[in-house]
């Protein structure tokens, strides 16, 4: 089953059209325009299965959601830690800030040839609907498809809501 964070913080109900953008890229090789395209798929998902509606800003001033690439200590007292062990991290309602450990292999358009031929390689959608299901306000689910479960195997994919992360979203939104 889903679960929520501790006290059920949730994007209040006259915030529905959410606007993120992608702040801190200079350590990725991941290329601008790759990264808009994998994080608005990723949006979608819970865009359909919600009123939410997400829209990428250039100005990080005016975003709900920040984006950004980081390595080791980057000021939020949760150092990334190299490759592998912790991918991303992302912060509960109404914080909004999303960051990915720049330490990672990442593969951006779910080549699943060089993921499951690349050991360490992490597909970046599966993640980012992952931790786009934080921001929003879910916990970890216990069901093992569900895109909230606490891992996921290396060298996979998994990019689409279970019908626990929706039952889990709608419960919310
Ligand atoms: N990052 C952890 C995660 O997002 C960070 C974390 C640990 C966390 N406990 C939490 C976040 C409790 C919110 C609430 O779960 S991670 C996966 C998965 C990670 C793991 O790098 O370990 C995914 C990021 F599920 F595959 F293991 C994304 Cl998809
Ligand atoms: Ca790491
Ligand atoms: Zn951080
Ligand atoms: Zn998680």
């Amino acid at each position: 089953l889903y679960s929520y964070f501790p006290g059920g913080p949730m994007w209040p109900p006259f915030r529905r059209n959410l606007r993120y953008a992608i702040t801190s890229t200079s350590a990725t090789t991941i290329d601008r325009a790759t990264l808009s395209t994998v994080f608005a798929r990723a949006f979608s998902r819970w865009a359909a299965a919600t009123n939410l509606r997400f829209t990428e800003t250039a100005s990080a001033s005016d975003a709900d959601i920040t984006i950004g690439f980081y390595s080791g200590d980057h000021g939020d007292g949760e150092a990334f830690d190299g490759p592998l062990g912790t991918l991303a991290h992302a912060f509960s309602p109404t914080d909004g800030r999303f960051h990915l450990d720049a330490a990672e292999s990442w593969v951006a358009n779910g080549d699943v040839s060089r993921l499951s031929s690349f050991g360490s390689a992490v597909d970046l959608e599966s993640v980012a609907v992952h931790e786009i299901g934080h921001l929003l306000g879910l916990g970890h689910s216990s069901v093992p498809d569900s895109i909230m479960y606490p891992t996921i195997r290396t060298g996979t994919r998994k990019v689409e809501l279970e019908s626990d992360d929706v039952l889990g979203i709608q419960s919310l939104y």
